[in-house]
C-alpha cells in the first residue's frame, strides 16, 4: 500500500520554510498530503480557501502533493486520509517544547498516528507566518521568505478592509 503522510498546520500564510518541508516530504512518502486547519477559534489573514490555494499554486511543481483542508482534530484528518504519519516542522527550542506537548497529546487521542518531525533548514529556521505578517503589515521586504503569488496575494490583501 502507498505511504502516505500527511502535512498539517495553518500556513497563514505559507512560506519558504514550509515548502522546504513541502519538498522534503514529498521525497520521503508515495504521497504527501497538505492539510490545512479551519480553526473556528483563530482569527487568520488568510480565509482557508485562500491558505489552500496559494498552497496549491506553489506546490504545483510536485505531482505526489496534494492539498486539503480540514476541520476538527487534526489525527482524526491523519487516520480519514489513510495515513499514519503526521508530518511536522520543527525550528528552534521553543517549537520543540510546543510539538512535543502536541504530539504527545496527539498520540493519547490517537496511538496509531506518529508525528514525524524534519528540522527546519538554517536559512528558514527564524521564519514563521505570524512574523511575516506583523512585517508585511509594516510594508518590510519579503522576497527572500515567500514566493511570489504569496508576496502578491498579501500586496491584494492589504487593499482590501
Ligand atoms: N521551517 C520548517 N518548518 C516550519 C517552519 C520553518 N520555517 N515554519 C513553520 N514550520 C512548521 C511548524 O513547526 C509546523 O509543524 C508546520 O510547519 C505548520 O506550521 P503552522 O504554524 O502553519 O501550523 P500550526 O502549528 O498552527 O498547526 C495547526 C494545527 C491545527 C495543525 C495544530 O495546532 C494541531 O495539530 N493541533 C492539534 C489539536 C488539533 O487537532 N486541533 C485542530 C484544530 S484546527
Amino acid at each position: 500500500s502507498p505511504r502516505i503522510a500527511v502535512y498539517t498546520g495553518t500556513f497563514d500564510p505559507v512560506h519558504y520554510g514550509h515548502l522546504d518541508v513541502i519538498e522534503r516530504g514529498s521525497k520521503l512518502f508515495d504521497k504527501l498530503i497538505v492539510g490545512v486547519g479551519i480553526n473556528p477559534d483563530k482569527k487568520t489573514l488568510f480565509t482557508i480557501e485562500e491558505r489552500v490555494r496559494l498552497i496549491e499554486t506553489v506546490a504545483a511543481g510536485w505531482p505526489n502533493v496534494e492539498v486539503q483542508s480540514f476541520e476538527g482534530l487534526a489525527v482524526r484528518f491523519v487516520r480519514d486520509s489513510g495515513a499514519r504519519i503526521m508530518l511536522r516542522g520543527l525550528r528552534t527550542l521553543s517549537d520543540m517544547e510546543y510539538e512535543f506537548t502536541m504530539s504527545l497529546m496527539n498520540l493519547a487521542q490517537d496511538p496509531a498516528i506518529e508525528t514525524l518531525f524534519l528540522m527546519a533548514k538554517e536559512e528558514f529556521s527564524h521564519v514563521s507566518s505570524s512574523l511575516l505578517r506583523q512585517i508585511a503589515a509594516l510594508n518590510g521586504n519579503l522576497t527572500k521568505f515567500l514566493p511570489q503569488p504569496v508576496l502578491d496575494a498579501l500586496k491584494e490583501r492589504a487593499r482590501r478592509p
